[in-house]
């Protein structure tokens, strides 16, 4: 069976390099992973094996199943970005290379510090996931251990839709669609994700609260992940944004979906510290809760909490930028103001 997986990972890279189009890979998917697919069946031939073989092969072909459906999932980008090309192209309406002769825009300040906080977590090896902004009631609150009666749910108040489902309130609402689409991670291979995105909650604003704002989550899955691992990415993140030694504080903080579960707190930049509307004159300003995954949350995800622990943590983006341009108000973000955002502009 060893030989016969060697063939089949050979035969479907072949394949592979070969595709063009959506519907070809759809059929190598099928062919290859399909219910009646060659893996499957090779899964499926494994009752006939005894003892180590039966170990040894089912290890191996379980690892063939999941580079496939990696490389599929890579192809299936591949082929979108290909496509768009292609209808661009076809247009003749626009010149996209034409420079423009009037304003050229730019980037919102929030784009700005997500993509720079993105690049810094790409040469740590980890890769960016989009979560949806409308969710079910499941992703955003059972899957991360919030029971429909826990006290909790009622400290993210969002906005409802008619179909039952919801504006997220946190990016935590991706986690479990994530845990679920890579798997258990390989040895020596932590599952490393980024997914940055836009949170609604129904909140009384001021300075610092929006019913609409950014947040960046992180998560990282491995057989030995350790606190350790998730302070170290918490100085690395702080000291490569802010180019500058800036004082944090750590404390305990509850969040149903880590334990244990901290509070990161940054000194008020706005002030320096003395305390101002921003900071609620506390000197501090919450922007970074973070902690070890809970286990129930892992195996919600189909990983088992017996052999696996990963750190998460969810940053407070919007807050990061006011911090980092030293913005007063965050109601300044949505504003549309384009005389103040342009100023971050690089
Ligand atoms: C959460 O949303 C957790 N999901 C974060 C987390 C992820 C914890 C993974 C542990 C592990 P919290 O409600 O504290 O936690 O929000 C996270 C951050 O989002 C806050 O620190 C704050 O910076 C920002 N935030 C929350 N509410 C608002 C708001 N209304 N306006 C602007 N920023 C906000």
């Amino acid at each position: 069976m060893l030989d016969n997986l060697v063939k089949l990972r050979e035969q479907f890279k072949q394949e592979l390099e070969a595709v063009e189009i959506r519907e070809e890979l759809e059929s190598i998917r099928i062919r290859f992973i399909g219910k009646k697919g060659l893996v499957t069946s090779e899964l499926k031939n494994l009752k006939n094996l005894s003892g180590d073989m039966k170990k040894q092969a089912g290890k191996e072909v379980n690892i063939l199943k999941n580079d496939i459906e990696q490389s599929i999932i890579a192809y299936q980008k591949i082929i979108a970005d290909k496509e768009y090309l292609a209808e661009i192209e076809k247009s003749e309406k626009y010149d996209f290379t034409i420079p423009s002769r009037s304003n050229m825009g730019s980037l919102h300040p929030i784009t700005i510090i997500q993509k720079e906080i993105e690049d810094i977590f790409k040469t740590m090896g980890f890769i960016v996931e989009d979560g949806l902004e409308v969710q079910t009631e499941y992703n955003n609150f059972e899957a991360v251990n919030i029971p429909s009666d826990h006290p909790a749910r009622e400290m993210q108040d969002t906005y409802y839709l008619d179909n039952g489902q919801l504006l997220k309130t946190h990016t935590s609402a991706a986690q479990n669609a994530i845990m679920k689409k890579y798997g258990a991670p390989e040895p020596g291979k932590p599952l490393r994700v980024l997914f940055p995105g836009r949170c609604f909650r129904n909140e009384n604003l001021d300075a610092s609260h929006e019913n609409t704002f950014f947040q960046l989550e992180g998560m990282m899955i491995g057989e030995d992940i350790s606190i350790s691992n998730l302070i170290y990415f918490m100085k690395v993140l702080l000291s490569e944004v802010f180019k500058t030694d800036v004082k944090v504080r750590l404390r305990p903080g509850f969040f149903p979906f880590v334990e244990p579960g901290f509070e990161l707190d940054i000194n008020c930049l706005i002030c320096g510290g003395d305390g101002c509307s921003t900071c609620k004159h506390t000197g501090w300003l919450e922007l970074l809760p973070c902690g070890m995954i809970h286990p129930n949350v892992l195996e919600l995800g189909g990983i088992n909490p017996d052999k696996y622990t990963g750190f998460a943590f969810g940053l407070g983006l919007t807050r990061l930028a006011m911090m980092k341009y030293e913005i007063k108000d965050i109601r300044l973000f949505n504003s549309g103001n384009l005389k103040q955002l342009k100023q971050f502009t690089i």
